[in-house]
């Protein structure tokens, strides 16, 4: 059968390491055209574009960056239109790629430990950044843009990809602030009155730190803007939405600015999980009036929350239940190791647990929903912020240890059971997307949409999977293959 309980092979591996290197290859090629290599059908009523973004490229005209998050953001497009998909690849125009390119060398320093060729005394106190725009891309008031949270987005022409130029949406952002690449949709709560709402955060960091959260309205407009002072040094990737709080896991990481300024090393290798204190949760109601509540976790790293949502019992007390992939460390990333070589077993396996913050008596209670090694979460987008019955994430093929993540888990958190689809032994994905069939009513009626790498064939291909199944529906083959990406979005036509 096509969805199975998993099989543990735990001493066997689930795939070979040459494989999963490949996906890794550049693509330096862009690309338009109508995808006529198809295994099934497509669903008539899947209507809409899928967008995803991603790093396009691990070296600059050969010269190795030293991680894939300091690629340039290569965008994807799917659109599903009249029985057919056209795909069409482009990178982000940004002012790094296009003076790279043009010098045909690394011109910048990048976040992950790209350094400039030349050594420490090219990179000494050389503190730019490039805005690689390779995080996740979004479509929102009548604008798709390319984000990358330690700046601002860049507006993209959603039909032709083409680069517009930095966006500071209407004048919200101050030349240089950051805007996160994980914005939330409030599918419309009482605090938005019943409208749909884009709400999104940027950090400042420093020895402290702040977090200005943005509410957009469906035209993308500006409906509200609330700044937070937070003490110490935040490094927040993601954040969870329910109707009245937008809630933050602020990580304990250290962050060590001298090697990074002497040029020795990249920013994000000079941070430094301190196990010894506790994870914050920062809950910030999202009216600027409430105050902001903070409650101690056991120490663990977040990278991505799954949902959030309120309870409130008799007595009109509320608890904030949060699902998130936690990594019970981050491991310091080694200035010269090459992530090619990476060692999975070094690495904690990040995994799906459940947090609730009861807000009357200040504490919190941790469970792990999934032994699983796993990250991407995704959900219906009609119940964000609501309690939601099922979660689509991506998975390792093996339940033991730390593995590529090659394989989708549905999880159904009402009767605890899940199931599995594996792209095993020579697949390889990233992010799924879970589509709603248009006129649902059941929360798991849809698609999965994943981009996978397919290595016996050095292609990508889009996998559409039934969302209640998990069996394939289709499978789009593309010409080209897609490196490992990071976000993206489905607009409906
Ligand atoms: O100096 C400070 C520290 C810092 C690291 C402040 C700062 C904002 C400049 C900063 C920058 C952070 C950035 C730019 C983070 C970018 C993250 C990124 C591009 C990707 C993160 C991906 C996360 C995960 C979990 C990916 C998983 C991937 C796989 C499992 C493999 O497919
Ligand atoms: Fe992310």
């Amino acid at each position: 059968p096509a969805s199975h309980q998993s099989s543990n092979l735990s001493s066997n591996l689930s795939y070979s390491r040459e494989d999963w290197r490949r996906g890794y290859q550049s693509q330096p090629q862009e690309s338009s055209y109508w995808i006529t290599e198809m295994e099934g059908t497509l669903p008539p009523d899947l209507q809409g574009t899928l967008f995803r973004n991603g790093p396009g490229l691990m070296d600059v005209k050969g010269q190795r960056i030293h991680h894939p998050f300091d690629g340039d953001g290569l965008i994807a497009q799917i659109t599903f239109a009249e029985g057919r998909a056209h795909f069409r690849s482009r990178y982000v125009r940004t002012d790094g790629y296009v003076a790279e390119q043009k010098a045909g060398r690394i011109l910048y320093r990048g976040v992950f430990g790209t350094q400039k060729p030349g050594g420490w005394l090219a990179n000494f106190l050389d503190t730019r950044f490039k805005n690689i725009a390779n995080t996740n891309v979004i479509y929102w008031g009548g604008k798709l843009l390319a984000l990358w949270e330690a700046a601002e987005p860049h507006g993209l022409d959603p039909h032709t990809l083409e680069t517009l130029g930095l966006d500071r949406l209407q004048g919200t952002l101050p030349a240089g602030a950051a805007f996160s690449a994980h914005p939330r949709v409030d599918p419309g709560s009482p605090h938005s009155g019943g409208e749909p709402r884009l709400v999104n955060f940027g950090v400042k960091a420093g020895l402290s730190s702040s977090i200005t959260l943005y509410e957009f309205n469906p035209q993308g407009d500006l409906v509200q803007q609330q700044t937070r002072d937070i003490p110490g040094f935040a490094f927040l990737h993601d954040f969870a939405l329910t109707p009245h709080y937008a809630v933050f896991f602020q990580n304990p990481m250290r962050l060590n600015p001298l090697p990074f300024a002497l040029g020795l090393k990249g920013a994000g290798q000079c941070l430094e999980f301190q196990g010894d204190r506790p994870t914050q949760a920062l809950i910030i109601p999202r009216d600027p009036q409430m105050p902001m509540q903070t409650i101690d976790l056991p120490a663990c790293f977040v990278f991505h929350h799954a949902n959030a949502y309120e309870e409130t019992d008799e007595s009109g007390n509320r608890t904030v239940v949060v699902d998130s992939i936690c990594y019970d460390f981050f491991p310091t990333v080694e200035p010269d190791a090459d992530f090619l070589e990476v060692d999975f077993d070094l690495y904690p396996p990040g995994k799906l647990w459940r947090c609730e913050l009861d807000l009357a008596r200040n504490t919190a209670q941790r469970t792990c929903l999934s032994d699983r090694p796993c990250e991407f979460p995704s959900q219906n987008p009609s119940t964000v912020g609501q309690k939601t019955r099922y979660y689509y994430i991506a998975t390792a093929h093996n339940v033991e240890g730390n593995s590529p993540l090659q394989a989708v888990i549905k999880v159904d958190l009402s009767t605890g059971t899940s199931q599995i689809h594996s792209f095993a032994p020579r697949g390889f994905m990233g992010e799924p997307l879970f589509v709603p069939r248009p006129g649902a009513t059941a929360e798991d009626d849809g698609w999965v949409l994943v981009l996978t790498y397919r290595a016996d064939r050095h292609q990508s291909a889009l996998a559409i999977l039934q969302g209640q199944t998990l069996e394939p529906v289709a499978t789009l083959y593309l010409q080209e293959h897609i490196p490992y990406g990071l976000h993206g979005t489905f607009t409906p036509a």
